[in-house]
């Protein structure tokens, strides 16, 4: 049997990553591919006691480090609980943020050494790595407006959330030189466009760079 694809969909706060998973996965299972949606950091019974863990305001202060292993051991466990099984039976994985949220939260902006995160890769992802990676691009004042008013004042901000806007400009610029510097896995999106244009646009940069190359 055929390897499935995995697809992974990165931005920052509020790009639409989770609407598009969702919108992504129904056209692909239309299109009579078997489709699995999963997240991170979560995705696996482990990984979603580190996510509750990660994202909760409450958690004491702790190291980049500390923070990396801890988005790192979640992806482990998914990766193997969850994910290769899926690739492995030919199904297509589109996963909401995966390793260049950890390349560019820890990383870039959060300041852990390159030569560190390309180690942790190498030991938890290894020749997983995805075969598209959507970059959905957004003025972080608009994503975090979305988040907001999602959240409608009901539930504080999450740990990242709360932190200001030029941490957020940061993520953004990070994420852009990640498509920069490899072009042939990722593609570029305009997160300010409506669901269903961004839709349209997403559709087609998969069908052009995956489905055809399975002659799908
Ligand atoms: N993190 C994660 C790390 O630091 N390191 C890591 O290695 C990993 C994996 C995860 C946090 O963890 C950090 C990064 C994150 O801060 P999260 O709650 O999963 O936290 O945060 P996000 O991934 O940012 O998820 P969000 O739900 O906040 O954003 P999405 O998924 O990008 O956006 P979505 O689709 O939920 O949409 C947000 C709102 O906007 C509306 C939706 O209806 C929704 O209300 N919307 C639109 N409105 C107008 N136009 C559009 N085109 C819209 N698309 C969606």
């Amino acid at each position: 049997m055929a390897r499935g694809r995995l697809i992974t969909l990165e931005g920052g706060e509020g790009a639409g990553k989770s609407t598009q998973a969702r919108l992504l996965a129904e056209y692909l299972t239309t299109a009579g591919l078997e489709v699995v949606v999963t997240r991170e950091p979560g995705g696996s019974a482990l990984g979603e006691k580190i996510r509750e863990l990660v994202l909760d305001p409450a958690t004491p202060a702790h190291s980049q480090l500390a923070e990396a292993l801890l988005f790192s051991a979640a992806r482990a466990d998914h990766l193997d609980g969850l994910i290769r099984p899926a690739l492995d039976r030919g199904r297509w994985v589109i996963c909401d943020r995966f390793s260049d949220s950890t390349r560019v939260y820890q990383g870039t902006v959060g300041g852990l050494s390159g030569d560190i995160l390309s180690r942790l890769d190498e030991i938890v992802v290894g020749s997983t790595q995805p075969d598209l990676t959507i970059l959905i691009d957004i003025d972080p004042v608009v994503g975090l407006a979305r988040v907001g008013s999602r959240r409608g004042g009901a539930e504080p901000a999450d740990r990242y959330e709360a932190r200001a806007p030029d941490y957020h400009q940061q993520l953004r610029d990070a994420f852009l030189a990640i498509a920069r510097a490899e072009p042939i896995r990722c593609v570029v999106v305009d997160g300010f466009q409506s669901v269903d244009d961004l839709a349209r646009h997403i559709r087609g940069h998969v069908d052009a760079r995956l489905r055809r190359t399975r002659g799908g």
